[in-house]
């Protein structure tokens, strides 16, 4: 009896070893209600957000009954991912929501912006995020969840017409586009990235070729210098027909540093480490104690 209760406290230590050397460093972002999640969402046509907890993330720029929030619905590395769905709002404006790390997020008139850079766009390097579009989705079937980095074009942060971002889209770098099952995208010097916003107007073309949407990475470094990052974002709609889909670990590096963030729910059916901990500390101590009432 106490060998196989020892035994027990080993499987136990195994799958904890286990468990932390696959979690890599994502780092978790919970969602703001217990299992299973959060669910925003705005009827009216003016872009509405709200934080995340303190993480820095934000459902943001929600409007024409767009949704979006951490829970349950699509799990990915664990119990959650970011959920998003759209259809079409109030006169017939298609619906958009986004999730976005903010640098020092503020909120006016019930939507969020950054008011702190997070570096030099020179620093950045790369970035990377998992998707998922669900097969009920009826909008163009290249449309799934968008990845930006947000800049200020002049890095003079007291200026704002220069705001703006850059865009991935897999449509743009070629690809397919499955659906019911989780994709993987990396921008890396060389991939395509379009624009809005950064006081050049939508989808400028910023170097030699006649198309507007073929300006990699490296090239859009060249021609913002000064450039700094004020946050990333994921999102749909704005143009879109009905979509429902997520996104997870959205990852990126600045300065070498890489941090992925993980859209994960408290209280749901996938134990956490801790819990795990608490249980085999229990095991070794109800071993412990077999051992010294033997
Ligand atoms: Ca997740
Ligand atoms: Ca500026
Ligand atoms: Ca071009």
């Amino acid at each position: 009896m106490r060998k196989n209760l020892q035994l027990g406290v080993v499987a136990v230590g195994a799958v904890l070893g286990m468990s932390v050397a696959g979690s890599v460093s994502a780092a978790p972002v919970y969602a703001n209600n217990a299992s299973p999640g959060d669910t925003y969402t705005n009827a009216s046509t003016t872009n509405q957000g709200q934080a995340v907890g303190a993480s820095g993330w934000y459902y943001n720029n929600v409007r024409n009954n767009g949704s979006v929030g951490i829970n349950t619905s699509n799990p990915r590395s664990g119990n959650g991912s970011a959920a998003m769905s759209g259809t079409v709002g109030p006169g017939g404006n298609s619906s958009k929501a986004d999730i976005e790390y903010l640098s020092g997020g503020v909120a006016s008139g019930g939507n969020y912006f950054a008011s702190t850079s997070m570096g030099s766009f020179s620093s950045f390097s790369g970035m990377s995020y998992d998707w998922y579009r669900d097969s009920t989705s009826t909008a163009n079937a290249n449309q799934v969840p968008a990845l930006r980095i947000l800049l200020d074009l002049d890095g003079n942060l007291s200026t704002t017409g220069d705001r703006g971002g850059l865009v991935f889209e897999r449509v743009y770098n070629g690809g397919t586009f499955p659906t019911d099952s989780w994709q993987s995208d990396t921008v890396t010097s060389s991939t395509y990235l379009w624009n809005f916003g950064l006081g050049i107007g939508s989808a400028a073309n910023i170097n030699s070729t006649p198309y507007a949407y073929d300006a990699t990475l490296a090239e859009w470094q060249a021609y913002a210098p000064n450039a700094v990052i004020l946050g990333f974002s994921a999102g749909i709609g704005s143009g879109w027909g009905p979509f429902s889909g997520a996104v997870d670990n959205i990852s990126w590096t600045i300065d070498g540093q890489t941090t992925t963030s993980n859209f994960e729910v408290q209280g749901g059916a996938v134990p956490e480490p801790a819990t795990l901990l608490l249980v085999g500390l229990s095991l070794a101590g109800l071993a412990v104690s077999r051992r010294l009432h033997a």
